[in-house]
């Protein structure tokens, strides 16, 4: 059975940078989301005795055994496999309609729509707090993606209590927008993976990174709860300042940020200064997502426009959770 599902992206309010375990990918903080409309990733999943060995395309390139790639799709795929005991090889197609490892989530999106599309394509029934948990084990963030609207990933101790689950549905804030500024299409020095498990070790404010965390996210579910725009802006991007110095005081350094990205901070902190209701968040890349609200958006997309070092400006409302499609990619 060929399956095809489409998933959106999400953008944390509060990070996740840090994995307490390994081998589980469980977080050492809880952290929050918003799952965006229109930044999504198509995936094709088809179980089949006619193929002989696991296949992965991505944006039509196909990746074979020995790339990153292929071995973050066949461990996922053998997960599945094991659950549901399938004996079959896997063929996934999968399509973005955004950069890929530039700094907006693909691996989110992807890993959701993997582990949706799989688990529908082995016929393997799961409740969403299970897909958040499954998805968890190919990459932390998917599980937000999972969930429609605002999420939370609670940390917890062990696998079960790792999972994530949703805050509002995108119904409860429909004006709530995050724009996101593409300042390099340019694929990233250091891969997220890599470079948190590197600051867990070596930067000397981990610690102060994570408990603060923990609690901006506590904090975080109740200012989405109440609509509080201005406090979740300020919240969400004092995290993501405290997140970046996390990364870079790890050794090796981990410089995310680009001069274009702080042509933008620059920008957005002027128009603080003048009462505007715009805040900024950034991820493991040089992209600057602007959180603000839909009646402001005209105005910050001609001003954000205008800077010399961003290429587009991508308009992003709050989104929905996977859901299956029938026009498969194969
Ligand atoms: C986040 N990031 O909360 C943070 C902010 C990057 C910066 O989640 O190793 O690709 O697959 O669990 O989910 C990116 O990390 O890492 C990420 P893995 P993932 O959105």
């Amino acid at each position: 059975m060929k399956v095809t599902v489409k998933a959106n992206a999400n953008i944390a309010l509060t990070k996740y940078w840090g994995k307490k375990d390994d081998k589980l990918k469980t977080p050492w903080n809880s952290n929050t989301s918003i799952t965006l409309d229109g930044l999504e990733t198509i995936t094709t999943v088809e179980f089949d005795q006619k193929y002989t060995c696991d296949i992965f395309i991505l944006d039509d390139k196909e990746y074979l055994e020995g790339t990153d790639e292929f071995k973050e799709v066949k461990e996922q795929i053998d997960i599945i496999r094991n659950k549901s005991n399938k004996k079959e090889f896997a063929k996934v197609v999968s399509k973005n309609n955004f950069p890929t490892a530039a700094g907006f989530a693909s691996s989110a999106s992807g890993l959701a729509a993997l582990t949706y599309a799989g688990c529908k394509a082995a016929e393997l029934n799961l409740s969403t707090k299970e897909l958040t948990i499954l998805a968890r084990m190919g990459s932390g963030s998917a599980s937000r993606s999972l969930i429609d609207g605002f999420a939370i990933w609670h940390a917890g101790e062990t696998s079960e209590e790792s999972f994530a689950s949703q805050i509002a549905p995108k119904e409860h804030w429909p004006e709530f927008r995050i724009l996101g500024c593409v300042i390099s299409k340019k694929q990233k020095k250091t891969k997220s993976r890599a470079g948190m498990a590197q600051s867990v070790k070596t930067s000397p404010i981990f610690k102060v990174w994570y408990e603060t965390a923990e609690s901006d996210a506590n904090k975080m579910v109740e200012l989405i709860k109440e609509k509080n725009f201005n406090e979740i802006g300020k919240l969400a991007q004092a995290n993501c300042i405290l997140m970046h110095a996390c990364a870079m005081t790890t050794n090796p350094t981990i410089m995310y940020w680009q001069p274009g990205t702080l042509e933008v901070i620059h920008k957005v902190l002027e128009l603080q200064d003048e009462g505007k209701e715009i805040y900024f968040t950034i991820d493991g890349g040089p992209q600057v997502k602007i959180i603000c609200q839909e009646k402001d958006v005209v105005e910050f997309k001609e001003i954000l426009n205008s800077l010399e070092s961003v290429q587009e400006v991508i308009v992003c409302k709050p989104g929905t959770g996977p859901r299956v499609i029938n026009e498969h990619l194969f």
